[in-house]
């Protein structure tokens, strides 16, 4: 059997979605802004899928979508913008606020904009993995242009205070975004009620879209200048062909998401934790963050003596796909930053593991994983308790 369990790091293609890219592999390759048949022939798909981008975030239209690459590119689109647009005219509103446990498409743009004189405050997280609104707020000055806040975090699953930090931020004419690509499709997203949102950026292969395709929502009057300049695509706003395709499955990937956010918090939620229930039964485990505080469908769980990469193998072998961490920093084997972050035992960032179900996870896979886990864990614990006793010995 094959359990895929990483759906943080990427999820599978909807087949609804796939069905309805498939036109625009084949007779409907147009190029939007072309004036032909052709082009004309594939717009009115466009409008469709923003449309339904639209109403999953539940905004007019008056407001604006726009259309990326990637998380990636909508993150670096707000910073660099607000640097641009901002802190470059008005270098005396040069502070943005932000937690310390960002994607790095967030921590590693901050660096790079602290050289050209941007001010970073990273508000810590506690020993749950959760941001306190309180502290959020406290790291605001008269300097602050900016608060960036993910909504939530790819490796806890833990849910920030978007709602009450974002309307913080409005009360006191400070800008808000918020990184919202671990929260759609499984959080209620609805940015008419939680008007404070000027940005929040999304990544359709997170919610069973396509990879290589994202957005970025931004507020009517909060416009950002281009990344990416060139031709008039998009209104002007970001240069380069559409991708139709793309976008076509994004727009129907995130209509599916939204409309199964009630399925995520009931039937996912039941399977995460009938997983989290077997699995911290074994001893010397900690599962990071309480689960009514997490995303219905992650787990970031330690257990102690056993490497991460150790059990992952194990994992691996027996057709169970999970993670260490977040899949970006994967290549480097290292410990696992967020829970460096929440400060506790150091062993333990050596010994997480993330384990992120989906919509399309079944009650038999996860049966299986329960069984396999459990396997691993004892045997790798048996091997390092043999070391352990030759060592001693020895
Ligand atoms: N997190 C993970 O394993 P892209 O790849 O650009 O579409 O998404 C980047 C990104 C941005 N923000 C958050 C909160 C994310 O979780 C991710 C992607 C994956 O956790 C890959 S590193």
């Amino acid at each position: 059997m094959r359990v895929y369990l990483d759906n943080n790091a990427t999820t599978k293609i909807d087949p609804l979605a796939k069905v309805k890219m498939q036109p625009f592999f084949e007779e409907l390759y147009g190029n939007p802004n072309s004036l032909h048949q052709y082009g004309m022939d594939v717009r009115p798909a466009l409008n469709v899928a923003l449309g339904e981008m639209y109403d999953a975030l539940n905004v007019p239209d008056a407001d604006d979508i726009l259309i990326t690459s990637c998380a990636t590119e909508s993150n670096n689109t707000v910073l660099k913008g607000i640097f641009f647009k901002h802190i470059l005219k008005n270098p005396e509103k040069n502070h943005i606020v932000t937690t310390s446990v960002e994607h790095p498409a967030i921590l590693e743009t901050l660096l790079y904009l602290s050289d050209f004189g941007v001010e970073v405050t990273y508000v810590d997280v506690d020993e749950d993995g959760g941001v306190s609104a309180q502290d959020m707020k406290n790291a605001v000055t008269d300097k602050t242009i900016l608060i960036s806040m993910m909504w939530a975090n790819n490796e806890t699953g833990m849910i920030f205070p978007v709602e009450e930090v974002s309307a913080f931020a409005k009360e006191k004419g400070v800008l808000f975004h918020t990184d919202a690509v671990q929260a759609i499709g499984k959080l209620k997203v609805d940015l008419t009620a939680m008007n404070g949102i000027d940005y929040l950026t999304f990544s359709a292969h997170k919610f069973h879209g396509p990879k290589g395709i994202g957005g970025l929502y931004v507020k009517k009057g909060k416009e950002l200048p281009n990344l990416l300049h060139g031709g008039e695509q998009m209104g002007g706003k970001r240069a380069g062909t559409l991708n139709v395709a793309y976008i076509v499955g994004m727009g129907l990937a995130i209509k599916q998401a939204a409309n199964h956010v009630d399925k995520m918090n009931v039937d996912v939620r039941r399977l995460r934790d009938k997983l989290e229930d077997a699995i911290s039964k074994i001893s010397d485990t900690i599962v990071v963050g309480p689960r009514e505080k997490r995303t219905p469908n992650t787990i970031l769980i330690s257990l102690r003596g056993i490497e991460g990469e150790s059990m992952l193998w194990d994992l691996n072998k027996a057709g169970v796909a999970a993670s260490t961490g977040s899949a970006c920093a994967s290549e480097s084997l290292h410990a696992n930053p967020v829970m460096n972050a929440i400060g506790e035992d150091p062993e333990l960032a050596h010994t997480a593991m993330r384990l992120s179900l989906s919509r399309f996870t079944t009650e038999e896979e996860i049966d299986y994983t329960i069984e396999v886990f459990i396997k691993a864990a004892e045997r790798l614990r048996s091997i390092s308790s043999t070391y352990a006793y030759t060592n001693e010995v020895g």
